[in-house]
């Protein structure tokens, strides 16, 4: 029989037939052997966006957190309404810092692999970001980092190269003891809070920190440190209702690096809307930002910590940038994303996109880089070698065992005293035995 023969009972008037529903799960637009369209950005061109007052509305920055605050163009050339008279002496600070972050994370990185050190996270392409921004910091401002903002502590003069390597070897001049994670330094007089490894946490702290600030009525400001991935945890939303409600001076940086670990960006819900988005959308004021171009760095940080100071509430900057490298020395990227993807990220690199502004202004020369490249490179190299001097991984020149135990109460109690004193005498038996075995008794 024709199935048209039947009639359609009740069709006119029923439901209609139920759509099957669809789970959707965000894929990256590249992988292993074809390449990344980077289409999915949403870039603007340089000097496309607006620069509002810094006492605007949050609603007000809107399309703002949907735009890309740019000011270098692809010739070099310093352009739109971010745009401001540099001192070329502050550019050329801010471009040797740069230049040195690279170079301690390609020797940290080296040492790691020769198991100098246990373990290295480099920053490499997204060194514009933190070594801008702290050249806008002002002293006592503090800082809640994660491990990729090196370059707040590199950019500085008064935190000597060789103590954070000491750190990172963990050594007997390590000044953290080997109690953290090598890259997770702690600098309270740089204003570098201890790193947590446990993300996210970094950004309820410094609302905290940052409304504690206010309640005391003091003038310092915090700078919160978050990466792409980790927003998707609730301490971020958290954070951000926070400090809406009590306009807690703090600014809040997400780093968008396009990759958390092996999972991308979208996944932590970078899709259809943008991290800066969800500042707005909080009451937050923010910016979307070129990250990779130092010169629209320092101009974001500047009007977001400016905004905080003057007591007209929190801003958010999302910074949109790429990991270069590796997550860690653990991880290795060819496996999830194109090799060539960073060579073909369309925001280019930091440190190459200063020199040409530079050059371009007549203020910098490639001799100049070259000689500057060489000086840091010695300067960092002299570094590590007074590092290694007080040992390194490798030779056992670690923190004396008893470290373990103090600094938690100020006298020791009496169960900590013990457990020390079951150690250091299993210890020493195992010496012993090992001197007995030398000596064939
Ligand atoms: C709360 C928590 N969850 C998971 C981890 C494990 N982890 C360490 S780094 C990382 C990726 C974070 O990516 P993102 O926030 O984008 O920062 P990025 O590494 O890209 O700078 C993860 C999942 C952690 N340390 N803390
Ligand atoms: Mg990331």
């Amino acid at each position: 029989m024709d199935p048209s023969d039947h009639p359609t009972p009740a069709a006119a008037s029923g439901p209609p037939p139920a759509e099957v529903l669809r789970l959707h799960v965000p894929e990256p637009t590249g992988r292993p052997g074809h390449a990344t369209d980077f289409s999915y950005l949403h870039l603007a061109k340089a000097g496309a966006a607006r620069r509002p007052p810094v006492d605007t509305a949050p609603v007000d920055t809107f399309d703002l957190a949907y735009s890309l605050v740019r000011v270098l163009d692809d010739d070099g050339n310093a352009v739109g309404p971010w745009a401001a008279a540099e001192d070329p002496a502050l550019l050329k600070r801010g471009l040797r810092a740069m230049m040195k972050t690279r170079i301690f994370d390609t020797r940290m990185q080296m040492a790691q692999r020769q198991k100098k050190v246990s373990f290295y996270m480099q920053c490499l392409g997204e060194e514009a970001i933190a070594n801008a921004h702290a050249l806008v910091l002002q002293p006592g401002d503090m800082c809640f980092p994660t491990y990729r903002q090196q370059g707040l502590l590199l950019a500085r003069d008064d935190v000597p190269m060789a103590s954070l390597m000491c750190q990172l070897m963990s050594n007997e001049l390590d000044p953290l003891k080997g109690r953290q994670l090598p890259v997770m330094y702690s600098i309270k007089r740089a204003g570098f809070f201890s790193i947590s490894g446990n993300l996210a946490t970094q950004f309820i702290q410094a609302v905290g920190w940052a409304m504690a600030s206010a309640i005391k009525g003091d003038t310092k400001v915090a700078s919160a440190w978050i990466g792409d991935g980790a927003t998707a945890e609730s301490d971020f939303h958290t954070a951000l209702t926070f400090a809406h409600v009590y306009r807690a001076p703090v600014v809040l940086n997400v780093v968008n690096n396009q990759w958390a670990i092996s999972t991308f960006q979208a996944i932590a819900g970078g899709e259809s809307t943008t991290f800066a988005a969800r500042g707005v959308g909080c009451g937050i004021a923010s910016l979307r930002v070129d990250g990779n171009d130092f010169l629209a760095c320092l101009a974001a940080s500047r009007w977001a910590l400016e905004r905080t100071r003057r007591n007209l509430g929190p801003a958010l900057i999302e910074w949109v940038t790429y990991r270069g490298g590796a997550h860690s020395t653990a991880d290795d990227p060819t496996r999830y994303r194109p090799g060539d993807d960073w060579q073909r990220f369309p925001l280019g690199d930091p440190i190459t996109r200063l020199k040409l502004h530079l050059i371009a202004n007549g203020q910098w020369t490639d001799a100049d880089h070259d000689a500057a490249q060489r000086e840091l490179e010695a300067e960092v190299l002299a570094a590590q070698k007074e590092a290694e001097s007080h040992g390194t991984l490798l030779d056992g020149h670690i923190p004396p065992l008893e470290t373990m135990f103090e600094d938690v109460y100020q006298t020791m109690p009496p169960h900590l005293r013990a457990q020390l004193a079951e150690v250091q005498a299993e210890v020493q038996a195992k010496t012993h035995a090992k001197e007995g075995a030398r000596h064939g008794r």
